[in-house]
C-alpha cells in the first residue's frame, strides 16, 4: 500500500537544474573545457564534487588540480548558483507540483526530500514549501552519491516506511538508478529514452497525476 512520496528537488519541484547547468558550463569554459549536451546531462543529480571531477575528466584535466584547488572551484560554482537561487520565488515551483503535494496530503502520505543538493533547505524556503515536508535527507551525511541507493534508503527511513510503500520521483538518470537500486517504484520525469529504467515516465511535471501513478504502482 502506498504510504509515502520521496522527492528529488532539482528538476522535479523546481527547475534549479538549469542554474546548476549554466554555472557548471561557465566554470568549464573558464577551465578551457567545452561540454556537449550529453556531458551536461550527465551532471544532473550528481553531487557537487562528483560533478567537478566529471567535468575535469571530460576535459582530460583529472590530475591538474589539488583537492584544495578543486574545493575552491566548487565553491566558485556554488556562489554563482546561490546568486540565482536568491532570485527564486514560489512562482518557480514547477507546474503540477502544488496539486501533487495537495493530493499527497489528502491521501495522508509522508513526503520526504531526497536531494543531493546542500542548498535544498534554502531552495525550499525560497519556494515557500519547506513546511510541507516531513523530512529532508542531509546530503552531508551520505557516503555515496546517486546512482548509489543510499539517499533513497535514508529518505525512506526518515518517512518510517518500507521500500514497497513508497513512490520516488526523479528527473535524472543517476537518480532513477538510485531509486531502482533501493528497490522502490520510480517515476521518471523527462526524456523517455534517458529514464527508461523508471517504472512510470512522464515528459514533464504537469503530467503528474497521483491517482494514475498509484494505479500503476498497485498493478
Ligand atoms: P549542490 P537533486 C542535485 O540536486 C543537482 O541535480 C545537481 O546538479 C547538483 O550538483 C547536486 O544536487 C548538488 O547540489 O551543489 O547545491 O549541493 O537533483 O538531487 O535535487
Ligand atoms: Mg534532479
Amino acid at each position: 500500500m502506498l504510504k509515502g512520496l520521496l522527492f528529488d528537488l532539482d528538476g522535479v519541484l523546481t527547475n534549479s537544474a538549469k542554474f546548476h547547468l549554466t554555472a557548471w558550463n561557465n566554470l568549464a569554459k573558464e577551465l578551457g573545457i567545452k561540454l556537449n549536451q550529453s556531458q551536461l546531462d550527465s551532471l544532473r543529480g550528481i553531487s557537487r564534487m562528483d560533478s567537478l571531477n566529471l567535468i575535469l575528466k571530460y576535459g582530460d584535466q583529472s590530475d591538474k588540480y589539488s583537492l584544495e584547488e578543486k574545493e575552491k572551484l566548487a565553491a566558485e560554482k556554488n556562489a554563482k548558483f546561490v546568486e540565482q537561487v536568491e532570485t527564486m520565488t514560489p512562482k518557480d515551483i514547477l507546474p503540477g507540483i502544488p496539486e501533487l503535494l495537495a493530493a499527497a496530503k489528502r491521501h495522508n502520505l509522508k513526503i520526504v526530500i531526497a536531494s543531493a543538493s546542500k542548498n535544498a533547505p534554502k531552495i525550499l524556503r525560497r519556494l515557500g514549501i519547506i513546511d510541507e515536508f516531513d523530512g529532508i535527507v542531509d546530503p552531508a551525511t551520505l557516503k555515496h552519491g546517486k546512482p548509489d541507493p543510499e539517499i533513497y534508503i535514508k529518505a525512506q527511513k526518515i518517512a518510517g516506511l518500507k521500500a514497497n510503500e513508497v513512490i520516488s520521483l526523479e528527473d535524472a538518470k543517476a537518480g532513477v538508478e538510485a531509486i531502482k537500486a533501493a528497490g522502490q517504484f520510480a517515476v521518471g520525469i523527462g526524456n523517455q529514452e534517458l529514464l527508461k529504467e523508471a517504472d512510470y515516465i512522464v515528459p514533464d511535471t504537469s503530467q503528474l497525476n497521483l491517482d494514475e501513478i498509484e494505479a500503476e504502482f498497485n498493478k
